[in-house]
């Protein structure tokens, strides 16, 4: 059953966004049950409450007006929403895997909502994901890459000095020889960065990543045929 009264819907989501810029962990929680509960859609329960929730803390801990014990008290009200909902997601039903897809946080950052998310969102499209977690060395991605015969590497960076760590997986990876594509994102990552890195390319938001996962796994079969 779907929502009737946008206005009500809308409360749900600016609630959701409230609860984590009000480090408001049993909110969150209550508004996502309440989300559920009344037929709005996860996702953009997710991305347009929490989401936007997380992020408006992240100006505030920029310009200074919040600090790391709410940045990590806000993280965790917007966790605790992401897990109630992410279950009611509904997957693609495919009789065939898109292909399979290696994503992690790179080696020195702990940073993990944005790669949880794009993971969650790619298995929801018909891939097989396997998350490697996150504060992951170069060779995990490697190692895991070779384990299950990956199609794309993904590796996500939150900071400007873990973002090197990114360029290392590509170098390692073009090494080794592997023929996965590799896509990266996290919040200090944009085009020129993508491209300097050598990575096939990069997503700001769930939507493109999903795009760009399809376009990649496309291209890769092509090559191999
Ligand atoms: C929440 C948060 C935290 C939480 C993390 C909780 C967790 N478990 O993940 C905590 C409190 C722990 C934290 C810690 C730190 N943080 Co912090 N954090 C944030 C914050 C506010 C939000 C990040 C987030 O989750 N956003 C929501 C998600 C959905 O967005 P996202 O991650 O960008 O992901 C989207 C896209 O980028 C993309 N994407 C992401 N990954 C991938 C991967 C692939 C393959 C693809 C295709 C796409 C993709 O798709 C996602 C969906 O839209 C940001 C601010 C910001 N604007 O990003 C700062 C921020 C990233 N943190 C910052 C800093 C400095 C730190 C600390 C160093 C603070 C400190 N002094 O200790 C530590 C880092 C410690 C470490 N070693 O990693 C800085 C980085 C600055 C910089 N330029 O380097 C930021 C930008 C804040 C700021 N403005 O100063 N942080």
């Amino acid at each position: 059953m779907s929502i009737e009264n946008v206005s009500n819907k809308k409360e749900i989501i600016d609630g959701l966004r409230n609860a984590v810029v009000n480090y408001d962990e049993e909110s969150a929680k209550r508004l996502a049950k309440e989300a559920i509960e009344k037929g709005v859609e996860p996702l953009e329960a997710i991305q347009e409450g929490l989401v936007k929730g997380i992020t408006e803390v992240g100006e505030k801990f920029s310009a200074k007006e919040a600090f790391l014990p709410e940045l990590v008290i806000a993280a965790e009200a917007c966790l605790a929403g992401i897990a109630l909902l992410k279950p009611q997601i509904k997957s693609k039903k495919q009789m065939k895997s898109l292909g399979k897809i290696v994503i992690g946080t790179v080696y020195g950052d702990i940073h993990f909502i944005g790669k949880k998310l794009v993971a969650m969102m790619l298995e929801a499209n018909g891939f097989e994901v396997y998350d490697i977690g996150e504060d992951q060395p170069v060779e995990a991605f490697i190692k895991k890459a070779k384990e299950v015969g990956a199609d794309i590497v993904g590796a996500s960076a939150l900071t400007t000095t873990t973002r090197f760590e990114q360029e290392e997986i590509v170098k390692a990876m073009r090494r080794e020889g592997l023929k996965a594509k590799i896509m990266i994102g996290g919040a200090v990552v944009d085009a020129a960065w993508a491209e300097m890195t050598g990575s096939d390319g990069y997503a700001d938001n769930l939507q493109d990543a999903v795009s760009l996962a399809k376009e990649l796994a496309e291209h890769g079969q092509e090559e191999t045929m």
